[in-house]
């Protein structure tokens, strides 16, 4: 006997992408309605693999302020599935509390919401024999400070399989107070088969079995939201361990580019190097439009050119031009430049005087690694607070190079008047 089920959580239907939105009217558009479009994925792909019901595990909505046509869209989408015969069940998060909810919505037959005053329990029949015993409850405000956990109790005579759904914070994801914390072995604890999560935009599989997961939202927000975005399709047999497999739906991806410069002086490289770049994103994933942000780093001629004012802002303009009537859409968001001057270290170096006294310094720590942890070792000494030292101590050898290369050329290109670079020019 197996279950095949959808996991969703945190669709933030109606969400603003305010930020995002101002760059562009038409942008905007398509932005607001890419939650939608997600939702209506996951609810294609239920109806497409038969499954046998699906969960939202709380934040459907963006705003306690649920918008008029965020609602009637959410229902459209529930009618769908209550249409081919697959049950829905859901419970409210912080975004989307049950006291925010209108007493005049109406939910379609077979969806079934959690109330806010204890766990209930709800049970998933197939043909008479009951299959699954479902578990949840409901944010009734913004905030939940207690440890909901403990209230999730099996029933006595249970189904076959038992699934709890829950809105909160694993400790070991993050720590906050407000959002029901538990801690995973508060839930690994418990008899239950799955644990389906909500809160935690990145999607997450906490333990496989017994199953703790968070799918994380299925459309991505803003550039702390990048990569495929997605919901879990899950398979449970008696025995077995589960089966949890992440299936993207985000009608929008935000990605990062990063276009190394080193070594090129000609402004339609650059144009070239992004172009591909692009071109390369958007061919890995073509069920996707995207929103991208372009990283410009490395030693280049350029720098100078793109640190003008208004020269990225130009930059966009080139670049964006009759992305939106296109289909995908590859729209560049921003492009940050951390590009540096080119600067011949090595020449710099042979010389004589207090500058090429620190490079040599400094290439001494880069080549021997084991200087460098002696001097971050050393700074345990230093510094005022352990806190602080604990922190360093987590940085790995690539870190610790990293910062060591970053706090070069800050050192460098204080000492080192720009006009004397060699700008390759
Ligand atoms: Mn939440």
């Amino acid at each position: 006997m197996k279950l095949k089920f959808i996991h969703t959580a945190d669709l933030h239907l109606d969400t603003p992408f305010k930020g995002l939105g101002d760059w562009n009217p038409g942008l905007a558009g398509k932005l607001k309605d890419a939650t939608y479009r997600s939702f209506r994925n996951i609810i294609d792909l239920s109806i497409s693999e038969k499954v046998d019901f699906i969960l939202i595990a709380g934040d459907i909505f963006d705003s306690e302020i649920m918008s008029l046509a965020a609602q009637l869209r959410f229902l459209a989408e529930l009618r769908r599935l209550s249409d081919n015969s697959i049950p829905a069940y859901f419970i409210c998060g912080n975004h989307d509390h049950l006291g925010a909810w209108d007493r005049s919505f109406s939910l379609p037959p077979g969806v079934f919401r959690f109330g806010s005053t204890d766990v209930e329990k709800m049970t998933y029949l197939r043909n008479g024999e009951a299959i699954a015993d479902i578990y949840g409850i409901s944010y009734q405000d913004s905030y939940i400070k207690d440890n909901l956990a403990p209230l999730y109790i099996r029933s006595k005579d249970p189904a076959l399989f038992s699934i709890a759904m829950l809105h909160g914070m694993a400790d070991i994801v993050g720590r906050d107070e407000r959002y029901a914390p538990f801690s995973l072995r508060d839930l690994t604890e418990r008899p239950f088969d799955y644990w389906a999560l909500g809160h935690v935009h990145k999607g997450r599989v906490l333990s496989d079995d017994p199953a703790v997961v968070y799918p994380g939202n299925p459309q991505g927000r803003d550039f702390g939201e990048i990569g495929q975005k997605g919901c879990c399709m899950v398979e449970l047999e008696p025995g077995v361990k589960p089966v949890i497999k992440f299936v993207p739906v985000q009608h929008v991806r935000f990605e990062d580019l990063d276009i190394d410069l080193t070594g090129t002086n000609d402004i339609s490289v650059l144009m070239n190097l992004i172009d591909e770049a692009r071109d390369a994103m958007v061919i890995s994933d073509r069920n996707s439009n995207f929103v991208l942000r372009i990283l410009l780093t490395g030693r280049t001629g350029l720098h100078k050119l793109l640190n003008r004012p208004g020269a990225t802002k130009q930059l966009l303009e080139e670049l964006n031009t009759g992305q939106l009537e296109s289909e995908p859409f590859s729209w560049i968001g921003s492009a940050e430049v951390m590009t540096s001057m080119p600067l011949d270290i090595e020449n710099i170096g042979q010389g004589s005087d207090f500058i090429a006294g620190i490079i040599k310094n400094i290439v001494r720590y880069e080549k021997d690694g084991e200087l460098l942890a002696a001097l971050t070792g050393n700074l345990e000494n230093e510094l005022p607070a352990g806190r602080i030292f604990r922190e360093i101590d987590h940085f790995s050898e690539n870190e610790k190079q990293e910062i060591l290369d970053k706090a070069k050329w800050i050192l460098l290109s204080r000492l080192v008047d720009e006009g004397s670079f060699n700008d390759g020019s």
